[in-house]
């Protein structure tokens, strides 16, 4: 009898631990509260940004703060479209961008040729 239960907590936390990782995975970061009522991310651009996954509350501002660490021209600017928004990202100085998404949704950022993206997922 102990038996079975221990292997039924050993499969109840595998099954935990597999969800975990499939939930965080597809479902990105949350954004912080800052203490002035702002959503706040760190975006680390690196090959790509880092998490290229963002989720935040609609109808609030949001801060995404990048943090550029390579020299790449690919990632020197990011550009958020639906926000008619852009930023130079000077390599190894924090760059923040701020939006207010006031609809659910989904919201890409990317370098200027598209070739790294990220995405900020309001709901
Ligand atoms: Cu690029």
């Amino acid at each position: 009898m102990d038996v079975i239960i221990v292997n039924l907590i050993g499969v109840a936390a595998i099954g935990l631990i597999a969800w975990y990782f499939w939930f965080s995975k597809s479902e990105g970061a949350a954004a912080l509260e800052s203490g002035d009522g702002v959503q706040e991310a760190l975006v680390v651009v690196d090959g790509g940004y880092s998490p290229d996954t963002i989720r935040v509350e609609a109808g609030r501002p949001v801060r995404l703060t990048f943090h550029r660490q390579e020299s790449n021209p690919c990632s020197e600017k990011v550009i958020l479209d639906a926000f008619g928004l852009s930023a130079d990202l000077p390599e190894g100085r924090p760059t923040p961008l701020e939006f207010t998404p006031t609809e659910p949704g989904t919201y890409e950022f990317a370098c200027q040729m598209g070739m790294i993206r990220g995405t900020v997922v309001a709901t």
